[in-house]
């Protein structure tokens, strides 16, 4: 498949800043006082959702892993919206009173604790497009353990059943908590659960940009051409732990050593140099930009007051 350099520059760009960004996350959390309450990190599996959005409009459904929510830069949030939604902000002043992570113009409809629930809600979204006949599609990323819950099985049996535009996507970064996805997934291929729901199911290599960007367009592509759901299983590893301060005692000796040196993102640089489309001045002025962006974002979304419960309330009570 023959990808314009545009948009193999586009997701060089989004994985890049997706990377910093994460970093940037992690530095604000670690500094303490911003309002973060956690972070789960997402480093070393940005490809999947920097590949699924570069097949999306902004009048697409997405839901991506609540690890990588942050990415959601590359369906059209700015970067002060994203740090200002991880810092618990309120984005009021930025024209946004409702959460931007929830927000049905860029086709986001849910954010919750409870894994898996989300799913049923964005298969409402692909039967909205169903019964309005329009061209969009609903892309759902979850979890290797979210997947498994029973919503999301519910909601792949449903998606067949009415044929509609979705296309379900696993990120199997190889662990659900301290949970190896080996010992949950009784199969070689996770995608091979495609065949009982009677559509469609491919696994790509998650950490490889342009086979993901490739495989997913297929099945985005198709979902929109009315040719119904599908399942993506995009491997790819989890390099930090669950939650900050995991001690990690469950993986195998060696193995993250192994992924890190799958690392996407120089993977990626290392292609795009041999294909002549980026050259290392490039990448440093890349970087050189990126850094002034993301000070900038973070100065602005952390002079934002904090959210309040009541506010959020007024503002979903106001809207109905
Ligand atoms: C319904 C529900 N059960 C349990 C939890 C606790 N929990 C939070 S993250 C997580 C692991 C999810 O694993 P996975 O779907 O593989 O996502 P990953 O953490 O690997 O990104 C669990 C069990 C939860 N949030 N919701
Ligand atoms: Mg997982």
């Amino acid at each position: 498949m023959e990808i314009a350099n545009d948009k193999l520059l586009e997701m060089h760009r989004n994985l890049l800043t997706s990377r910093r960004l994460g970093e940037k996350l992690y530095e604000i959390f670690c500094a303490g006082g911003s309002g973060m309450p956690w972070i789960h990190r997402g480093i070393g599996e940005e490809a999947i959702p920097i590949a699924v959005c570069a097949n999306l409009r902004k009048d697409d459904y997405l839901k991506l892993t609540f690890r990588l929510d942050y990415c959601l830069f590359a369906k059209g949030l700015s970067l002060t919206e994203v740090i200002a939604s991880e810092c618990m902000r309120d984005c009021s002043e930025l024209g946004r009173p409702r959460s931007p992570y929830f927000d049905p113009d860029f086709g986001l409809l849910a954010h919750t604790g409870a894994g898996g629930e989300e799913i049923p809600i964005y298969l409402g979204s692909a039967i909205s497009i169903m019964l309005k006949k329009t061209d969009q599609v609903c892309v759902c990323v979850m979890g290797d353990g979210f997947a498994s819950r029973g919503p999301v099985h519910e909601s792949m049996v449903m998606a067949a059943s009415w044929n509609l535009p979705i296309v379900f996507m696993i990120q199997n970064n190889q662990y659900g908590m301290g949970t190896s996805a080996k010992k949950i997934y009784k199969m070689k291929d996770i995608s091979d659960r495609a065949k009982a729901y009677g559509f469609p199911g491919e696994t790509v290599d998650g950490n490889d940009v342009i086979a993901t960007y490739e495989v997913v367009k297929k099945h985005i592509d198709r979902a929109r051409n009315g040719g119904g759901p599908s399942l993506v299983v995009g491997e790819t590893y989890r390099l930090a732990g669950h939650y900050e301060g995991d001690p990690q005692i469950y993986r195998p000796k060696g193995e993250i050593d192994e992924w890190w040196k799958k690392d996407p993102l120089p993977r990626y640089q290392k292609r795009l140099l041999e294909m002549g489309v980026l050259t290392e001045k490039d990448i440093a002025e890349l970087e050189s930009t990126i850094k002034v962006q993301m000070e900038d974002a973070t100065k602005s979304a952390l002079a934002l007051p904090f959210a309040s419960y009541e506010n959020h309330l007024k503002t979903a009570i106001d809207e109905l």
